[in-house]
């Protein structure tokens, strides 16, 4: 499957003959939730965008944004990031040939996305406070430096991202809802862009985490906390554009807790089958706590691979079974 650009080429801002920097992200798997469905009582449709190529849907906005950046003749590119973004634009860099900095909060991003910036080759910049902070001073660097900033304050990063709604609606022919964590507010910005281009209205519904949920509480989050660090976020970019899709689509912004999140992320995993971060499950953790609020047929979009993130897991779960190498051990630990 060729990548986005050339997918949905006469939908995105892309000329025939412009570059393009893709790794083949995006055309990823829209599964049935058998289990999930039955407990809210409604048809739910997982959406695996961390099977994209850097393990997040960051992917299907850095196709765009590191194209749009070479096109533009840029040297180098940077972005602020809980994680993925940074792994996403540094794998994308690498691919184009550019210089890649990433400014990331110190101590809070997860192991697999340091190892995945510093494999690509990126500068990895550990920052002494948070990523609000760390995206206000990115902006400032940019306007000093001719360095492109690919945030999805960058417009092409929303215009990549779009193009998951374009997926869900090549295969399902309706859609009532869409569950989606909210951290930065691009991608449910972008969402909304996609159906709308679309002429289709699903109900979105966003989801912060408790303690990072600026958007729920309609104030700034001066020192956002939680077990989710994608969405540990308390002053998002696209707060606006975020709050208007939400209300144009009759749908709500709600926070899930750091309990509810770990318990969805925990039920994909044993139940579904679906290894997601714990910010992408706080989709899941929304809809089992608010219920589906009379939508029939509902995708919830997991925006991120279990695999960036051993660590959260390993505490989530029982430990290894020690064994001798024998038959008679074995048998006894595998039959418990
Ligand atoms: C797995 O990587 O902000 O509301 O710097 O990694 O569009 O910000 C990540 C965000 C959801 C929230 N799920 O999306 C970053 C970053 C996962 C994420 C979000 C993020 P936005």
């Amino acid at each position: 499957m060729p990548g986005l650009i050339e997918r949905y080429r006469d939908r995105l801002p892309f000329a025939d003959g412009d570059p393009v920097v893709t790794l083949g992200e995006g055309d990823t798997p829209l599964v049935h939730a058998p289990h999930i469905s039955e407990l809210v009582d409604t048809e739910v449709w997982l959406k695996l965008d961390g099977t994209n190529p850097t393990g997040s849907f960051k992917d299907r906005g850095m196709t765009c944004a590191l194209s749009a950046a070479v096109r533009e003749g840029a040297k180098a590119v940077i972005c602020a990031s809980t994680g993925n973004t940074a792994a996403s634009a540094a794998a994308y860099a690498a691919r184009a040939d550019l210089t890649c900095a990433v400014i990331v909060p110190e101590g809070k991003i997860a192991a697999g996305k340091l190892a995945q910036a510093l494999m690509h080759g990126a500068r990895v910049i550990a920052l002494r406070g948070n990523f609000d902070q760390a995206l206000t001073l990115v902006r400032a660097l940019t306007d000093r430096q001719p360095i492109a900033l690919v945030n999805s304050v960058n417009r092409f990063r929303l215009e990549g991202q779009k193009t998951g709604a374009f997926e869900i609606m090549e295969q399902l022919d309706t859609l009532d809802g869409l569950c989606i964590p909210v951290g930065n507010a691009g991608n449910i910005t972008a969402y909304w862009k996609g159906f709308n281009e679309l002429d289709v209205a699903p109900r979105l519904f966003g989801f912060q985490a408790e303690g990072a949920a600026p958007l729920v509480l309609g104030k700034r989050v001066d020192q956002p906390e939680t077990i989710a660090s994608a969405i540990r976020i308390g002053n998002p970019a696209r707060w606006e554009e975020a709050m208007e899709a939400m209300t144009a689509s009759r749908g709500m912004v709600r926070a899930v807790t750091d309990a509810e999140i770990l318990a969805a992320y925990r039920l994909l995993a044993a139940r579904e089958g679906v290894f997601c971060e714990p910010a992408s499950a706080a989709s899941v953790a929304g809809l089992l706590r608010y219920g589906a609020d009379g939508a029939r047929r509902v995708a919830c979009i997991l925006t991120g691979h279990g695999l960036k993130d051993p660590d959260t897991a390993l505490h989530q779960v029982g430990g290894v079974i020690a064994c001798e190498p024998n038959l008679s051990a074995v048998e006894e630990a595998v039959l418990g």
